[in-house]
């Protein structure tokens, strides 16, 4: 029998499962998502899940399971199974769905640390890594820099100038597979039933990093891939990987960049270091971008403020309003939808 405790399954989980009008059933998290088959690991294995149709139809995309999630599901045969019902979530981490306004797409649940992998080639950028560090505290979860491959050429004071204004947000770790005893400065940064999503581009190292703090292939890296020839999304792709005495390590695709999904645009000042100036704005609602007496402005042109991180934190600011307004504009009109059936409804009934 597997302990799902190792997986981060706990007495809180426990009671919310009593919640469910499935309780008798069993449990497991989501390790991995292909498309429609959820892998889902429970204290009898690993079982291969689809969902039923009340969890699938009538729901926003974002609330379908994603790796992560504890689910109940009724098993039948070996290792196959059907989800019923996902607990309610926690810890989030969003994307906005490429292509749409307002739409989000959960990526992974019940997450205490980011993991942000760059590589030191030509991979590392400043931009990317404020976008990414936002979403993510955004979600109350802890964000960490891995900077890796640190093997490799790179101008570490010029790296180092460029994180000034980010340092205080999250710690930096400098990486390299090859480099054993930076993996393990890596490992200890790592506690006891903690759950760590790994993002960032395909390439930077995310898989090597995941095996070598595992100390074993767990994973498929392109190396490996390239070798036998498979592509790299066979059906041995996985995702979720338990470091043996600690935590659980969620491995993701490539993702360049997340698209925000914030509601809430006056953080990003705090996150970005820009409120040590707004105390000091003439004007209590400024918005630092013309107004007279602005201290944002005027550090940007004494040149404390760095003109690219406050070009970046507007440039986010206006994202982030934009994804809330349009979500907000899409509840209205669902909203609106729904009354107007259960009007309909009422006319129908009342004839
Ligand atoms: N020089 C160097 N190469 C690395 C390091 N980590 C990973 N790589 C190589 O980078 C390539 C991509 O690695 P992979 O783990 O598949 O990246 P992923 O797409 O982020 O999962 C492979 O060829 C790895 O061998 C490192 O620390 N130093
Ligand atoms: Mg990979
Ligand atoms: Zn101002």
């Amino acid at each position: 029998m597997i302990s799902l405790n190792a997986y981060g399954w706990n007495e809180k989980l426990n009671q919310l499962k009593q919640e469910s009008a499935f309780k008798t059933l069993s449990h497991g998290r989501v390790s991995t998502v292909h498309r429609t088959c959820y892998e889902v690991i429970s204290e009898n294995g690993l079982f291969q899940c689809e969902l039923t149709g009340s969890l699938m139809y009538g729901k926003s995309d974002f609330e379908l399971p994603c790796t992560g999630d504890w689910v109940i599901f009724q098993p039948f045969d070996d290792n196959k199974g059907i989800i019923v019902d996902r607990l309610p979530r926690e810890r989030i981490l969003y994307r906005k769905k490429s292509g749409s306004v307002a739409d989000k797409q959960a990526f992974a649940s019940y997450v205490d640390k980011a993991f942000i992998v760059q590589s030191l080639d030509d991979n590392f950028n400043i931009r990317r890594v404020e976008r990414f560090m936002v979403q993510i505290l955004e979600a109350n979860i802890h964000a960490v820099l891995v900077l890796n491959k640190a093997d490799l050429d790179f101008d570490r004071p010029k790296i180092e100038e460029q994180m000034k204004h980010i340092a205080h947000q999250m710690p930096v770790f400098f990486t390299s597979i090859h480099q054993p005893q930076t993996i393990l400065r890596l490992r200890e940064s790592i506690s006891e039933g903690e759950t760590i999503v790994f993002v960032g581009s395909s390439g930077v190292g995310k898989s090597s990093l995941v095996n070598a703090l595992c100390e074993k292939s767990v994973l498929l890296t392109s190396d490996i891939s390239l070798s036998t020839g498979k592509g790299r999304h066979t059906s041995t792709r996985r995702e979720m990987v338990l470091m043996e005495g600690s935590g659980v390590l969620i491995d993701t695709p490539g993702v360049r960049e997340f698209g925000l999904t914030i509601d809430n645009p006056d953080s990003l000042a705090e996150m970005l270091e820009i409120s040590d100036y707004t105390s000091s704005c003439r004007f209590k609602d400024c918005s630092h971008v013309n107004e007279p007496g602005c201290a944002v402005l005027e550090a940007v042109d004494s040149g404390t403020l760095d003109r690219k991180v406050y070009e970046s934190y507007l440039k986010l600011r206006r994202e982030a309003w934009h994804f809330s307004t349009s979500e907000h504009e899409k509840r209205k009109k669902e909203k609106s939808f729904s009354k107007l059936i259960d009007e309909v409804k009422k006319r129908k009934a009342n004839r």
